[in-house]
């Protein structure tokens, strides 16, 4: 299958996955790390040239699909995962960044979700869990049920959009924090292997923004400096492949606050210094529905801004 023709159903997307590890298994390996609700397995492809005397190298993590309907995260990182091994042996930089980070990928947090999206409603957003025996709502907000600030959505202004105690809302909470066997799963491997994180990536669609943190609060962090200034870099490298423009700045004052979201979790309790999401195309014009006649020039435009930041981390740490 060609990833950058259409988007790809999940089991395509481990199809594919597997044939990379197979092909390449002295770069990659695929691991499993947990099943979702409808016990989909849930895989995530590490890739890296190994490092004599060095087992564990600083760290990249890139995930997608935490939202069912937004089709073109997951096919962005395959395309990632798709340029680090073909040009690693002939393009000096990415032989670099192969050579000096190990590189995680989870295409699909929420496989079940993003079926379901596929099969039933083109829409779906949240995952496919089931609380209330006589409810007929279905499904928790994956990106309101990581365990930081989980449920604190004190200074907003748009509640029902920040996190939702109701079950019906497309931004339901969950019962309780990690409720869902996907975030879960995905929070439980990155914080076993949180010190070797330096960067924690999170695509989203649509409205072409590079949010930081924090999500939940209007306060910013004490290197938000940092943060910004990286994140500019990073929509700066984008914008050079096709003139995309993406807004930088935190949810609270270019979107709308939300809690218990993974990038807030990745910094607040895994220490990652860089967490991002990113909101890719487009700006409304097709929304969620993206054609599959963009995810090649998408997957060029983060891809020229995602190598460009590891670069940068690289000299940093
Ligand atoms: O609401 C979300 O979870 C994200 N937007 S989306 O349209 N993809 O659903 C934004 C998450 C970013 N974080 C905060 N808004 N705090
Ligand atoms: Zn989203």
């Amino acid at each position: 299958v060609n990833t950058a023709d259409k988007y790809l159903r999940y089991g395509e997307i481990n199809d594919w996955l597997q044939n990379v590890a197979n092909l390449y298994p002295h770069l990659a390996k695929l691991i499993t790390i947990g099943a979702s609700y409808e016990l989909r397995p849930m895989k995530v492809l590490k890739l890296g040239k190994p490092k004599a005397h060095t087992p564990y190298k600083p760290s990249i993590w890139i995930d997608a699909g935490i939202h069912g309907r937004e089709w073109i995260g997951p096919s962005t990182v395959l395309y990632i995962i798709h340029q680090l091994i073909s040009e690693q042996s002939r393009d000096p930089m990415v032989s670099f960044l192969m050579d000096e980070f190990d590189w995680y990928f989870l295409p699909v947090v929420n496989p079940d979700g993003y079926e379901y999206s596929h099969t039933r409603d083109r829409l779906w957003r949240k995952t496919r869990s089931r609380y209330y025996r006589n409810s007929n709502c279905i499904g928790v907000d994956a990106n309101r049920n990581f365990d930081f600030s989980w449920g604190k959505c004190a200074d907003d202004t748009l509640f029902s959009r920040c996190s939702s105690t109701d079950p019906c809302e497309n931004t339901y909470q969950g019962p309780h924090a990690f409720s869902e066997a996907e975030t879960k799963a995905m929070g439980k491997f990155i914080y076993l292997r949180r010190n070797l994180f330096k960067l924690y990536l999170s695509f989203h669609s649509y409205s072409q923004l590079w949010l930081t943190n924090w999500g939940h609060t209007q306060d910013s962090p004490p290197d938000s400096n940092d943060i910004m200034s990286l994140a500019r870099y990073g929509a700066d490298m984008l914008k050079k492949k096709h003139g995309t423009t993406f807004k930088v700045g935190s949810p609270a004052s270019i979107l709308y606050s939300a809690a218990g979201a993974s990038f807030d979790w990745a910094k607040g309790v895994a220490k990652i210094k860089y967490a991002y999401t990113l909101e890719l195309r487009d700006t409304g014009r097709f929304g969620f529905i993206l054609p599959p006649n963009q995810i090649l020039p998408v997957g060029e435009e983060v891809w020229g801004a995602v190598k460009s930041i590891a670069a940068r981390i690289y000299h940093e740490v």
